[in-house]
């Protein structure tokens, strides 16, 4: 969805979070805060967090923490994914494997109702609805959102994923009521 306010279009983006190196817990923390910090954006909507087993990368890496966030802002997307960069960058992220251990991963899922199939930024993200530990955080926040380019919702989607047992389990609800004041040396 997008809207005029105070003259600039207003969009409504769901975010992925995800890390599994160091200490989890606070990168995401710290992520949520920064994105929550950053220009003509608030944040409106955070998921439970959940523990969640590796899907893809090296055999060895540890277990995921995931969430979702909604956010409405004015940052065009090629904007806001360069300061999600920015934020990931300023928790020491790398990136050496496809698909390997992180510190922090923000991802834009959902980008109002655009749709594209650019490397750079593919909005949809395209592999979210393949995806229980994208899927049932978003389903914590915005069930009835449908998939701009499936046409359905993310319940329906998520309602279509076979779960596997021990695939994930949420480890706490308020995670995100006390987050952090943006940390000006990072
Ligand atoms: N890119 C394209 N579209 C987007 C988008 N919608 N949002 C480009 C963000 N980035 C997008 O991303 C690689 C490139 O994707 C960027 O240059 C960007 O321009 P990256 O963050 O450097 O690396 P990545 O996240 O490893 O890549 P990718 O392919 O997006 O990974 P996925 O598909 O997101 O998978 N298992 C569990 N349990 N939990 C996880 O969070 N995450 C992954 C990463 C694999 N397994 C996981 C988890
Ligand atoms: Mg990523």
């Amino acid at each position: 969805m997008t809207r005029q306010a105070g003259g600039a279009n207003v969009s409504t983006v769901l975010i992925a979070l995800g890390s599994n190196l160091g200490d989890r817990l606070g990168h995401l923390q710290a992520g949520l805060a920064a994105v929550s910090a950053l220009p003509q954006t608030s944040l409106t909507a955070v998921s439970g967090l959940y523990e969640t087993a590796p899907v893809g990368g090296p055999d060895n890496q540890g277990p995921f923490l995931n969430a979702a966030a909604t956010i409405e802002t004015a940052l065009a997307p090629a904007r806001l994914l360069s300061a999600l960069h920015t934020i990931e960058a300023s928790r020491d992220r790398e990136r050496r494997v496809r698909w390997g251990p992180r510190t922090l991963d923000l991802d834009i899922l959902v980008y109002g109702v655009q749709v594209s199939d650019a490397p750079d930024l593919t909005l949809p993200h395209p592999r979210m609805h393949e995806r229980r530990f994208v899927l049932v955080p978003v389903a914590d926040i915005a069930p009835d959102l449908i998939h701009p380019g499936l046409g359905r919702s993310i319940a329906a989607l998520l309602a279509a994923l076979p779960a596997e047992d021990g695939d994930l389990v949420c480890v706490d609800r308020d995670w995100a009521t006390d987050l952090p004041p943006p940390d000006p040396t990072r």
